[in-house]
């Protein structure tokens, strides 16, 4: 059966950015020519001294090397607010709407951006931060974390966000990595009606830390908090000592713009590492085309700045491009199911941009709550972080979009800095479930997982990998270049592997299946399977850990984990609660397994290797097919497994 299509509306067509024809012409010349495409792309950003070099890449293993633009010098923060002041200093830049609905919501204009990174900046520079040093923000959504990143960039200093939710463990091992000389946190962090700690949360990471940092504070809640007088600095109270100047600082187009922590196959999180010019200019590039944003229009990016998507698509392209963005502190269901669809009313938001876990829960709530909302203002919605099931897709097309508005399903990765995979909505038309064709520049392959051979034909199915460089692509893996080399370009020679697997159709749609290695993606969120293996074990009643994904109707997957006790110690529910609690503590509550099972043994071959395609067939419920079993040192094991197995759906 022929899948079903959504051409982009006539209106759209004529007013977008890209509409069919320009979207294959521009699309052939960023292949056939792109030096002088990107050259040409590379003009939406001011740059102090302009680069004359646009690309110089060589994805040959083991000596792979991605600049863009390399011998131009720009600074981030101007592109993003200074450069707007002539012509819409009065615009608003940012609208932040807070966890309480009954709490007004502030907006901030260009003009008013400007004086609070300039403060923040000359604060972070009186506590001794320099170029090329090291800043951990670790905030709740409040304008203060968009400063927080603009001051770095102003200065450039490189900063890693933490996603407020990470333990204190999390937080440390990212400080001790990347060796942070500020962390700026705030007294408390309000979500969904509740608050957590998030200064105790740094006191407690700062314990452990081989690093010492100091502490930059931001007042949100105005909570009690634990204070170490030699480390800790209010922000208020500094700022108002600092001038409201600080020229921007100088910067080459390949220094690094910020560090994010990502979770991959194997060992801790890695430190993606992104540029100064060529990201700017690819989510600048992307955030106007892939949304058809337009100047004036209100954009929305539900996504948390913890993330890759707040980065791009928070801050840095919508700023780059002088737009007004919507920054949400709160949860799509507090204090009830219509919140996101209240605040599209109630700012009148043009393009809207959530993740598909988001859409399942609140498809569960039922219509009425998007029903009773004025959404005539929406032109674009847009999906991110996982794969979206064709029932999720129809409902936001159909009741969210009232079937009148186009939905792009972007497909990308913390990784490549900006969308890979994604319709244009005056352009392509979509298939629900598809991220349809590549953006300008990219060339997707669809490789044999086994044998690493491209397949020439449309229709394939096999490994997602990128054959050549854009300008967004992480540069190395902070402190581990070798990592960056083996993790994406020494299984198959010559690419960029993603990591994910996918199907191409016969007319070229790209449809991602999931990832291939031993990551999951629970409610958008990449979580490796080893590392909350790491944190089970690391618990002293644990002998042994497996953890797998399984398919959750709300977050897409949910964490299964088997755990094999220390011999002697009793399986009770109490110690399943125990161990839920400790993974929380260990890495943060979006790593807490869904669902525990007490494994006497673990299937493993001879040579000691857990089969681990075994575990996700019982996790998954489809124990009839187990498929070869032959090399297993015991097969008695599996039995019990499956028998008590905790997935039955
Ligand atoms: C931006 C972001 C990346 C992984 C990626 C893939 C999955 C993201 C998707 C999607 C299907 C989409 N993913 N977008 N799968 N369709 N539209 O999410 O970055 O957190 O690094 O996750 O998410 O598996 O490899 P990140």
């Amino acid at each position: 059966m022929a899948d079903k299509t959504y051409p982009p509306s006539a209106e759209m067509a004529a007013a977008a950015h890209v509409n069919a024809e320009t979207y294959a012409e521009m699309y052939r010349r960023s292949i056939a020519d792109p030096e002088g495409f990107w050259a040409d792309e590379g003009k939406r950003i001011d740059w102090i001294k302009p680069f004359t070099r646009v690309k110089n890449v060589s994805f040959a293993y083991p000596d792979v090397s991605i600049r863009w633009y390399e011998d131009g010098t720009l600074n981030v923060a101007a592109n993003c607010v200074d450069r707007h002041l002539a012509t819409r200093g009065d615009q608003t830049a940012i609208i932040w709407e807070p966890d309480d609905p009954k709490d007004a919501a502030r907006h901030i204009s260009y003009a008013e951006l400007h004086e609070h990174v300039c403060r923040f900046a000359n604060v972070l520079k009186s506590m001794g931060v320099e170029k090329g040093d090291r800043v951990v923000i670790y905030l709740p959504m409040i304008p203060e974390a968009a400063y927080a990143m603009l001051a770095c960039a102003r200065l450039g200093a490189v900063h890693s966000v933490v996603f407020a939710g990470f333990s204190p463990d999390a937080l440390a091992n990212r400080i001790d990595d990347c060796k942070a000389k500020v962390v700026i946190t705030a007294d408390g962090a309000p979500r969904g009606g509740r608050v957590t700690n998030l200064k105790d949360n740094v006191n407690q990471a700062l314990v452990n830390s081989n690093t010492d940092p100091l502490c930059l504070v931001v007042r949100r809640t105005g909570q009690q908090v634990a204070w170490v007088s030699d480390r800790d600095r209010w922000l208020h109270e500094m700022e108002a000592e600092v001038s409201a100047d600080c020229p921007p600082a100088e910067v080459g187009a390949e220094d690094p713009l910020f560090i994010l922590y990502t979770s991959g196959s194997t060992g801790k999180p890695k430190g993606v590492v992104h540029s100064s010019g060529g990201y700017l200019v690819y989510a600048a590039m992307t955030q106007q085309i892939t949304f058809d944003y337009h100047d004036g229009d209100i954009y929305w990016c539900t996504a948390d700045v913890g993330w890759v998507t707040g980065h791009s698509y928070i801050v840095y392209g919508p700023l780059a491009n002088g737009a007004t963005t919507l920054m949400f502190e709160g949860v799509p269901t507090y204090p009830d199911a219509s919140r996101f669809w209240q605040v599209c009313e109630k700012h009148k938001v043009n393009q809207f941009y959530t993740a598909p876990t988001a859409i399942r829960a609140l498809m569960g709530q039922g219509n009425a709550f998007v029903e009773k909302c004025d959404l005539s203002s929406i032109k674009v919605l847009g999906t991110v972080g996982e794969p979206i099931n064709p029932e999720a897709w129809n409902w936001y097309n159909d009741v969210v979009g009232n079937g009148r508005v186009p939905i792009v399903d972007t497909w990308w990765q913390t990784e490549t800095g900006g969308h890979l995979l994604t319709p244009l909505p005056g352009a392509i038309a979509t298939k629900p479930g598809s991220a349809t064709l590549p953006f300008f520049g990219i060339e997707p392959a669809v490789l044999e997982a086994e044998s690493g051979k491209e397949i020439a034909e449309t229709e394939a199915t096999g490994v997602l990998c990128i054959k050549d460089s854009w300008p967004g692509q992480m540069r190395t893996v902070w402190g581990d270049h070798e990592r960056f080399v083996s993790t994406y370009f020494e299984q198959y020679k010559g690419y960029y592997f993603s990591g994910d697997g996918c199907r191409r159709d016969a007319d070229g749609y790209y449809w991602i299946t999931g990832r291939v290695d031993d990551v999951i993606n629970v409610s958008g969120h990449r979580m490796g399977t080893a590392e909350v293996e790491s944190a089970l074990v690391a618990h002293e009643k644990v002998a042994e850990a497996a953890v797998v994904g399984y398919p959750h109707k709300i977050k897409g997957q949910g964490i299964y984990a088997y755990v094999t006790l220390m011999n002697g110690v009793a399986p009770t529910d109490d110690l399943r609660k125990e161990l839920e609690a400790w993974v929380r503590r260990e890495i943060g509550p979006i790593a807490k397994p869904d669902l525990i099972q007490w494994a006497p043994g673990l299937p493993k071959t001879r040579s000691g290797k857990i089969m681990r395609r075994i575990l996700r067939k019982i996790a998954e419920n489809d124990y009839g097919a187990l498929g070869d079993t032959s090399t297993l040192a015991d097969p008695g094991v599996v039995e019990d497994l499956v028998e008590n197995r905790m997935n039955r759906d």
